[in-house]
């Protein structure tokens, strides 16, 4: 397979490089209060870098941070509240940590700050259609990833409905990669997620992870986010969070198989183990076609 590298910004002077020839880990690290399953554990920086580290050591190429909880029924969170989480993480990791670190914001200032302090990527839940976050994103040159929401965080749950969920989300994603256009943002900076969980009911999230190949369509490398949500709880009894690990894998690996760039979870260590088998199993059959 030809070499194909994303440029997520700089640190130390090099371009920080981003292999999207294999399934890359994003490891999460939530700094809000209140975030669903390991909420609070990270308010603070000094923990939140020794988690990054953690999860660097485990395998993840990138770390996520983010401020906002977008968790199905949260409230919002004040621009000042979201900076003040965010901005000093992003900082302290770029200071301290090889790692490429992605923001986990909507919000046009943070966006703009945390590049200033050495983010990598942008992620946004809400594929930058918030006022200013277009041309934020745009002056930052850096990588995008437009993730599909139906609805707000606080309200999304409440009766997601499609006409069909695979097309209104390739419709949807296919219309921001335009927008990104217009504002000059090229596609080689753009990555795409179809945003499990964010207005979708069990079915809909259930014909989102059977079709996900058919999003190679757009052309543009995809990330994908399960770990640990309620569409895993949901097909196993209604378990808790933290009882989701093995069908959160299960996921991954189906993910992985289907060619996904980057796996966004909580899970360092035991998905790097699973992705390393996919990437075995997906290298072989690459030998075999010769
Ligand atoms: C996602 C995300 C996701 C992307 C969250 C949670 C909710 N960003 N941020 N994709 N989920 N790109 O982890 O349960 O699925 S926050």
């Amino acid at each position: 397979m030809t070499e194909k590298l994303l440029a997520c910004g700089f640190r130390n002077g090099q371009v920080q490089q981003l292999d999207l020839t294999r399934c890359n880990i994003m490891g999460i690290l939530n700094v809000t209060p209140d975030s669903f399953s390991d909420g609070g554990l990270h308010h603070n920086t000094d923990a939140a870098l020794f988690h990054a580290e953690k999860m660097i050591l485990q395998g993840a190429t990138l770390i996520d941070v983010g401020g906002e909880s977008t968790r199905p029924g949260a409230a919002p969170v004040s621009l000042q509240e979201e900076m003040d989480r965010v901005v000093p993480v992003v900082e302290a990791i770029h200071k301290n940590l090889d790692t490429i670190i992605s923001v986990d914001t909507s919000t046009a200032e943070v966006i703009t700050q945390a590049a200033a302090v050495g983010a990598g990527l942008i992620n946004d839940v809400r594929a930058l259609q918030r006022e200013g976050a277009l041309l934020a994103a745009a002056a930052t040159e850096l990588p995008i990833c437009l993730m599909h929401m139906q609805g707000q965080p606080d309200t999304m749950q409440q009766a997601p409905s499609y006409e069909s969920v695979v097309q209104d989300i390739h419709h949807f994603l296919a219309e921001r990669i335009e927008a990104c256009a217009r504002v000059g943002i090229g596609r080689h900076r753009l990555l795409l997620d179809p945003g499990f969980g964010f207005g979708k009911a069990l079915a809909h999230n259930y014909q989102l992870l059977n079709q996900l190949e058919s999003f190679h369509s757009l052309g543009l490398p995809l990330l994908v986010g399960i770990s640990r949500k309620t569409m895993i709880g949901q097909v196993l009894d209604n378990c808790p969070a933290d009882q989701r690990l093995v069908g959160s894998l299960a996921a991954a690996v189906i993910a992985a198989m289907k060619g996904c760039a980057i796996l966004r979870v909580h899970d360092v260590a035991e998905t790097t183990d699973a992705v390393k088998i996919v990437q075995a199993t997906l290298a072989a059959a690459e030998v075999s076609r010769l």
